[in-house]
C-alpha cells in the first residue's frame, strides 16, 4: 500500500514524513527538488499484547509506503505539475494543508491552498483524458470499444471541466477497470491533514474551518487534525514523558496513530495478525479480502496449498488469555477458504505443498 503525501510548499509534508517513518529529513531550507520514500509502521497496541503472550524473537507491524513528494509552487506552473508525476501510481493521496503561521511569518490560508491543489490535480487528470482523446482520434480505426472509451472520456472531461473530482462519478465496474490503467488522481482516496500548531490543535479552531469542513463533506474526503511540529516532538519523548504531554494535550492517541486509522478506514483496509515464537506480525488486506487470498500475502505456497484458516478474534484471545483456553473455550475456529477475513483477527495457515 503506498501513500503520497502532497501539498503546496513549506506545508509541513517532510515533517509528516520524518513522523511516520522515523526519518530525518532536514526541513530547515527550501528548494528540495526531489521526492523520497520510506517506510510507515502501523501503529497496532494488539501486537504488544500478542507480543506478551508469545515473547518472539521479532514483532513486525504492518507497513505503508510513504511517498514524499516537493511542494507545489504558486503560480509558477503552466502545464501539469511535474512533482504530480512522481504520486501518480500510489493507492491514496494525503494532502498536507498549512493551517500555522509559515516560518516566513506569512498568515496561513488553508482554503485557497486546498483550492489551489484540488485545481491543480484535476488539471493533471484533464491533460490526460485529452492526450488519450486525441491518441484514439488520431488512430486509423475506431473500433466499437474506442468508442465506448471516448463517450466515457468525454464524460471525464466534462465533470473535470467543472471543477469536480472524478470520484463523483458513479462508474460501472467495467468502466472502472478500463480507467484504472491512468492512474487518474481524483479517482484516488484522499484524505486531508490540516496541519496546526499546537495552539490551534488544542483549542480545535483553526483558519477557515468552517468553509473547508464543508468542502469536505461535499467532496467526502475525510479530515484529520494534526500538529505535525509538535507530534514530531512528542515521538521523541520517553514513554512517560510521552504519556504525560498526551494527557495534557487531551490526546488518547498519537498523531501517527490517528492517521493511520484515517487511512485504513478511508481506504477500506484491515489488518490480520499472525503469532508465534517467531514473530508476531500483522499484515494488511482490503476489507473483504477472503482467506486464501490473506495466506497468499504471507506466501505464495501458502496460498496454493492451502487447506484451512485457524482462526480466533483477538478480542476473543484477549479475554480467555492464551491461546490454549480460547481452543478449550471453543473460540478458535476452522475456516475454509472463501471466508471473508475480520480485522484483528489471528490466524493460523494450514497448507500444503
Ligand atoms: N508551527 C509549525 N511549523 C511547522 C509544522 N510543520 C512543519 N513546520 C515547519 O514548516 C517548515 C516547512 O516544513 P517541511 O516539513 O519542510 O514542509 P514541506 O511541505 O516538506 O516543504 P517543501 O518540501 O519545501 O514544500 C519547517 O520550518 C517546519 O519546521 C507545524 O505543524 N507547526
Ligand atoms: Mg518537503
Amino acid at each position: 500500500m503506498d501513500i503520497g503525501l502532497i501539498g503546496v510548499q513549506r506545508s509541513g509534508k517532510t515533517t509528516i514524513f520524518n513522523l511516520l517513518t522515523h526519518a530525518q529529513v532536514d526541513t530547515s531550507r527550501f528548494g528540495k527538488a526531489e521526492s523520497r520514500r520510506g517506510w510507515a509502521a502501523v501503529p497496532d497496541e494488539r501486537l504488544s499484547w500478542l507480543a506478551s503472550l508469545y515473547h518472539p524473537k521479532k514483532v513486525t507491524p504492518a507497513q505503508l509506503q510513504v511517498i514524499d513528494v516537493p511542494g507545489l509552487a504558486h503560480g509558477e506552473s503552466d502545464g501539469p505539475n511535474r512533482f504530480l508525476n512522481d504520486v501518480r501510481l500510489v493507492d491514496a493521496l494525503i494532502h498536507v494543508v498549512r493551517a500555522f503561521p509559515s516560518d516566513l511569518g506569512e498568515d496561513p490560508h488553508p482554503r485557497v491552498d486546498l483550492e489551489d491543489m484540488e485545481l491543480e490535480i484535476g488539471l493533471s487528470d484533464l491533460d490526460l483524458v485529452e492526450k488519450r482523446q486525441a491518441r484514439i482520434k488520431a488512430g486509423k480505426k475506431v473500433t466499437a470499444e474506442h468508442k465506448h472509451e471516448l463517450e466515457l472520456l468525454e464524460q471525464l472531461h466534462q465533470v473535470l471541466e467543472a471543477g469536480e473530482r472524478l470520484d463523483q462519478l458513479s462508474l460501472s465496474d467495467e468502466d472502472r477497470r478500463l480507467l484504472s490503467g491512468y492512474q487518474f488522481l481524483t479517482l484516488k482516496p484522499m484524505l486531508w491533514l490540516i496541519n496546526v500548531d499546537e495552539k490551534n490543535f488544542r483549542s480545535g479552531q483553526w483558519p477557515d474551518r468552517s468553509a473547508i469542513e464543508a468542502m469536505a463533506r461535499q467532496k467526502n474526503i475525510p479530515l484529520v487534525l494534526m500538529a505535525g511540529a509538535l507530534e514530531q516532538e512528542i515521538q521523541e519523548l520517553d514513554d512517560a514523558d510521552r504519556e504525560e504531554f498526551m494527557r495534557d494535550l487531551g490526546v488518547q492517541e498519537t498523531g501517527t496513530a490517528r492517521l493511520a486509522q484515517a487511512s485504513y478506514q478511508h481506504l477500506g483496509l484491515i489488518s490480520f495478525l499472525t503469532a508465534g515464537e517467531d514473530e508476531v506480525r500483522a499484515w494488511t488486506i482490503a476489507n473483504g479480502t477472503v482467506a486464501k487470498e490473506a495466506a497468499g500475502k504471507i506466501h505464495s505456497d501458502i496460498e496454493r496449498g492451502f487447506i484451512r484458516a485457524e482462526v480466533v478474534a483477538f478480542a476473543d484471545l484477549k479475554q480467555a488469555g492464551t491461546m490454549l483456553k480460547a481452543r478449550e473455550q471453543g473460540l478458535v475456529r476452522l475456516e475454509g477458504k472463501d471466508y471473508r477475513m475480520q480485522d484483528g483477527d489471528v490466524v493460523n495457515f494450514r497448507f500444503n505443498v
